[in-house]
């Protein structure tokens, strides 16, 4: 009976494992045409900014550290219950206290790994975004307010200022264009939110009273998912947005419309104004 409740609490980590890993193999378009390994890109979206590949060397970095000791820990752990079987061994249990060797040792250890990953992390940032500077060649500059539970974006318009007379607004819609450097300048309306596009690696917290510079450049055109990944009250799960990512005339043409209808809005609404 014992091994049968074993087993049946076993499954639970092993089919949740494996449900997980097939349904990323189906989330993610570019894992169908791989061989759907567990170790091909089946973990992380696909990444279409141009400094991504930094961040995700690091996830996978940390990743197999921690892997190879989840698996050297269950593997000993495995090792001493079958070594101390309760049949092979019909001795009571003998308890051993105060072992100092062993004390320095798994508290060293641990603070040593802990240290190298901070160490070794601290420039991924930097690595990330210095070799291309600041953002250059004439960036878009786009504010995102985060409010529960939507995003609220400010476009600059044609002349390429934000809060000028001709800033386009939307909710939820952020278009960018293809190959060219955008900065967001994020803020909170109300309280902690994070700014989290997957496909880019780029999340950052947005602050109430704050205003974050965040900056990166997109390499493929396409929909994606612009998501909060702060915990942020009732609301957080649809917290979502659309990141559409265009070429360059596709954008000034988007940009164009939303100009046109903005226009036919204010008009519309000029004598309701008036009348007060
Ligand atoms: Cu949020």
């Amino acid at each position: 009976m014992g091994k049968f409740w074993a087993l049946l609490f076993l499954s639970v980590p092993i089919l949740g494992t494996l449900v997980f890993v097939i349904s990323m193999m189906g989330a993610n378009p570019t894992a169908e045409a791989l061989i759907p390994l567990p170790w091909e890109r089946i973990w992380l979206p696909e990444d279409i900014s141009r400094d991504g590949h930094m961040i995700d060397s690091l996830f996978m970095f940390i990743l197999y550290l921690t892997g190879a000791v989840f698996i050297a820990t269950e593997g000993v752990m495995a090792w001493f219950m079958l070594r101390y079987d309760k049949d092979a061994n019909p001795d009571p249990v003998k308890y051993a206290h105060g072992s100092h060797h062993l004390e320095v040792i798994w508290t060293i250890l641990p603070a040593a790994v802990l240290l190298f990953i901070a160490l070794h992390q601290m420039n991924a940032w930097g690595q990330a975004k210095l070799p291309y500077g600041e953002p250059k060649d004439n960036p878009i500059t786009i504010s995102v307010a985060a409010r529960q539970f939507e995003w609220r974006l400010v476009y600059p318009g044609e002349d390429n200022v934000l809060h000028t007379p001709d800033d386009i607004y939307t909710v939820n819609e952020l278009h960018i264009p293809v190959d060219r450097d955008v900065v967001i300048h994020l803020t909170s309306q109300d309280v902690l939110h994070s700014f989290f596009l997957p496909n880019l690696r780029v999340k950052q917290d947005a602050v109430p009273g704050m205003m974050q510079k965040v900056w990166f450049r997109a390499m493929k055109t396409g929909e994606y998912d612009l998501v909060c990944a702060e915990v942020c009250g009732w609301g957080h799960y649809k917290m979502k947005g659309r990141l559409v990512v265009e070429t360059q005339a596709e954008y000034d043409e988007w940009l164009v419309e939303m100009t046109k209808a903005a226009n036919v809005t204010q008009t519309q609404q000029r004598p309701a104004v008036a009348k007060e």
